[in-house]
């Protein structure tokens, strides 16, 4: 069992290391598979209100994504990737004041989208296209390198790790690397364990009870369990729209164990949740 005051005490060293607050990214998916929404979001005002409604409740970052990761998905061609996202990013920057990521693996959506004025690129993965390590070199956004073993369409035939936190570790070690090598700052880079990408049920809840480990590498940890399928199925397969509940557990779980960003469906609750932790941190670094 884990002494609760370490606990706390082992997140509050994470917390002073990094000298800021969790920050929310909330999700819009501009997909017509996207698995949660079901491409609710494809007409633009509607994207635009639902980012304007994600940001009155209190979102730090928009992850604007035009192609879908779920397991058993195919791939989008670069055109029609860029037609979803770039004209809503633009859109977003001009009628909104806040940072928009892109969640892409593309170099040509990347260097669009940056262009179009996305502050941060999101790749699930980490880098490893043909050309993104050197357009990102070009760039001066944060990058988010996510770990996932496999492809999306095939990943969770039979994930499997030796230990999946030294696995994921020797995965961020070399393309920490690789970005290094290609002129990308080390400071720029954001790391993320990718939850559901290539892991089993046990895998993913071991990850989270570990996430802490992570903090070795000095870099800022984004966490993406929302609605995911290891929430339904710790909740005795409760399908994606009875699971707010248990993504805002699992989202302060990981917060409590280091994440520094939450990428949510669910801003609101996330918020919420959120200030709470916040405020029993504060009081415990105060006392
Ligand atoms: C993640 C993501 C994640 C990061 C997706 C879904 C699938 N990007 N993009 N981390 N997941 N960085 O939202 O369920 O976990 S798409």
């Amino acid at each position: 069992m884990l002494n609760p005051r370490l606990f706390f005490w082992q997140r509050k060293m994470v917390w002073q290391a990094n000298k800021s607050s969790i920050q929310v990214m909330g999700i819009l998916n501009i997909t017509p598979d996207s698995f949660s929404d079901g491409g609710r979001f494809q007409g633009s005002e509607a994207a635009l209100r639902h980012v304007e409604q994600m940001l009155a409740e209190g979102a730090d970052i928009v992850d604007v994504g035009g192609e879908s990761t779920r397991p058993g998905s195919e791939q989008v061609p670069v055109q029609a990737e860029l037609e979803r996202v770039v004209p809503i990013i633009a859109a977003i920057r001009e009628r909104f004041d806040t940072v928009v990521s892109v969640d892409t693996s593309k170099p040509e959506v990347m260097l669009a989208a940056v262009e179009a004025g996305a502050g941060l690129v999101n790749d699930v993965c980490a880098l490893r296209e043909p050309g993104a390590l050197e357009i990102c070199a070009r760039m001066s956004v944060p990058i988010c390198l996510m770990h996932m073993q496999g492809q999306p369409r095939t990943m969770q035939r039979a994930p499997h790790y030796e230990d999946i936190v030294g696995d994921i570790s020797c995965f961020f070690s070399e393309r920490i690397v690789a970005c290094e090598q290609a002129g990308i700052a080390r400071d720029r880079l954001i790391l993320d364990p990718g939850f559901g990408f290539g892991k089993t049920l046990q895998h993913n809840v071991n990850l989270l009870s570990r996430l802490d480990e992570f903090s070795v590498f000095g870099l800022p940890i984004l966490v993406g369990v929302s609605r995911k399928s290891m929430i339904g199925a710790l909740l005795g397969g409760r399908p994606v729209d009875g699971r707010l509940h248990g993504s805002v557990a699992a989202g302060v779980i990981a917060a409590m164990k280091g994440a520094n960003i939450l990428r949510v469906h669910d801003v609101g609750a996330t918020v919420d949740a959120v200030k709470l932790m916040n405020a029993v941190m504060n009081e415990e670094q105060r006392g």
